[in-house]
């Protein structure tokens, strides 16, 4: 006796869209351009952002792909003052600890250049939080794949989407964060994995003076 084969999943035709190398060159060098134009800002202005354009880009983002299209991913919007109040409270508390001790030396000298400190005024001054839940398994147990390679692929199309759409970010990671899943009362499958202000700049606002690293320096070929 053979076994039934298994059913063959439905497909659907690919839309994609093959242009001349000419305009694929030339929307590298656009998209290039955009992208190095990104900074990560500690300096936000409390002004109203349009929501509807950060749910948008949030859409945007949970068009990543993932582990066995398991999804493994939930985002909070949070403009609720006291909410805000409350996460920066906690999220000062562990970043006293940090910068008081809990980090290293090593660590804190590689920071110097960022002239971080453990006051995160941001936190409430950004008119949004957005923070990024990593789900490590699915409801009712299910296994999630890949969970981490997952969620910070749609991490990175939210922080390019906001900037796309003129928002600036700051990737913010106070460890540890068990504050988030308390605060925003998440459930026992998940585990924050980013804490992202979004606004616009503060007037004025001034940024590191960073340089990357050329295309030499990170690629290899053969
Ligand atoms: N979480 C701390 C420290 C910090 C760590 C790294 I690595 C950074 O790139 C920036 C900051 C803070 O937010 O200050």
């Amino acid at each position: 006796m053979h076994p039934e084969p298994p059913p063959t999943p439905p497909t659907v035709p690919l839309t994609a869209t093959r242009r001349p190398v000419s305009e694929m060159r030339a929307r590298a060098d656009s998209f290039f351009d955009e992208v190095a134009r990104r900074r990560t800002v500690r300096d936000f202005s409390p002004e109203p952002i349009p929501l509807d354009v950060v749910r948008r880009c949030i859409e945007a983002a949970a068009q990543a792909p993932s582990g066995a299209h398991k999804q493994p991913w939930t985002f909070a919007l949070v403009t609720d003052a006291a909410t805000k109040t409350a996460i920066r409270a906690a999220a000062e508390e562990e970043e006293r600890a940090f910068y008081a001790g809990r980090a290293p030396q090593a660590w804190i000298d590689d920071l110097r250049l960022l002239g971080t400190d453990a006051d995160k005024p941001f936190l409430e001054i950004a008119p949004a939080l957005v923070i990024v839940f990593a789900q490590i398994r699915g409801p009712n147990d299910a296994k999630h794949y890949y969970v981490k390679e997952s969620v910070g692929i749609a991490t990175g199309v939210l922080l390019t989407a906001l900037h796309h759409c003129g928002l600036a970010t700051l990737t913010h990671t106070p460890s540890p964060m068990g504050f988030l899943e308390r605060i925003l009362e998440r459930p026992a499958n998940e585990r924050a994995f980013v804490l992202i202000p979004v606004g616009y700049p503060a007037v004025g606002c001034r940024v590191p003076d960073l340089e990357r690293k050329p295309l030499e320096a990170v690629l290899v070929e053969r």
